[in-house]
This record gives structure tokens, C-alpha cells and sequence, in this order.
């Protein structure tokens, strides 16, 4: 009797993989249309994933037009959403977190020289610091900055 029961059981399985689509009643493997018009109101994306782990969503990345599926879009060295926190461009290799850790003000775009003398806005410059980055003096727009000159004759 049990022998029978399992025969049944393959026959009942095997009957379900090898018949018609029921959707159509045709041979051909149903492709997954069905009556579900997907107007429900889930569309299947998580908009709080992060696929490549960098720290940043896949919805902000579409936003920022960084991949979504490449920690390290512009391939600099840093991470998509370390660029981010550290006020860096995360689509432009010449443009990262300094590698002495000088943190870089969130205003450094948006600030606008005066002038070069006493409480002016000064006009920006560049310097090369111990580890070969390039400093710019608008990136420290958050906070006060001392400069000590020297020259060599
Ligand atoms: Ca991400
Ligand atoms: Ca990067
Ligand atoms: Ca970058």
C-alpha cells in the first residue's frame, strides 16, 4: 500500500512539472504573466538597501549618480560614502579625503574671496602637505587657519 501512495504521489508531481500552461492551456512554460497587472503599490525595490555595502543606499546613489553596485565609483581609494561624509566628490578621482586626515568643511564650494587683506576672504591657494596631497585653503572654510610663511634664499 505504501509503494502505491508514493507512486501516486510522483505520478501527481510529475503531472504538475509536464502539463499545459494553465494559464493558456498550451506546452510552453508559463513565463510569470499572469492576471497581477503590478498595480500594487510595492514595485520590489528597497530603497534603504545598500548592494555594495559602502554606506550610502542605492536610492541616494541614483541620486548622486554614483554605482550603486561599486563601493568606490571614481576607483580613488575611498569609498563612496566615506566621500561623502568627508565633503569629497565620490564621481571624481582627483578630488578624495586627505590621507593626513584634515578634514574638509562641507562650505568649501560655496565660499567666496573678498579679498586678501585684514578680515577679507582670502583668495584660494594650494599647498602640498607631508603626504604629498594637495591642500587647498578653501577646504578649511569651517574653521580658522594660520599660515606661517618661510623662504629659502
Ligand atoms: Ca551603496
Ligand atoms: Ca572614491
Ligand atoms: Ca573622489
Amino acid at each position: 500500500m505504501r509503494r502505491f501512495i508514493a507512486v501516486s504521489i510522483l505520478a501527481l508531481l510529475a503531472a504538475c512539472d509536464q502539463g499545459p500552461n494553465p494559464l493558456d492551456g498550451d506546452p510552453i512554460t508559463d513565463t510569470g504573466t499572469t492576471a497581477d497587472t503590478g498595480s500594487s503599490a510595492d514595485t520590489g525595490t528597497n530603497t534603504d538597501a545598500d548592494s555594495d555595502g559602502d554606506g550610502l543606499s542605492d536610492a541616494t546613489e541614483a541620486e548622486l549618480g554614483t554605482d550603486p553596485n561599486l563601493p568606490d565609483t571614481d576607483n580613488d581609494g575611498y569609498d563612496d560614502g566615506v566621500e561623502v561624509d568627508g565633503n569629497t566628490d565620490p564621481n571624481s578621482a582627483s578630488d578624495h579625503p586627505y590621507a593626513g586626515g584634515w578634514p574638509i568643511g562641507a562650505c568649501r564650494d560655496d565660499i567666496q574671496s573678498t579679498g586678501n587683506g585684514l578680515g577679507q576672504i582670502s583668495q584660494d591657494f594650494a599647498l602640498t602637505d607631508q603626504y604629498g596631497d594637495t591642500l587647498s585653503l578653501h577646504d578649511f572654510c569651517d574653521r580658522e587657519v594660520l599660515l606661517v610663511g618661510a623662504a629659502f634664499w
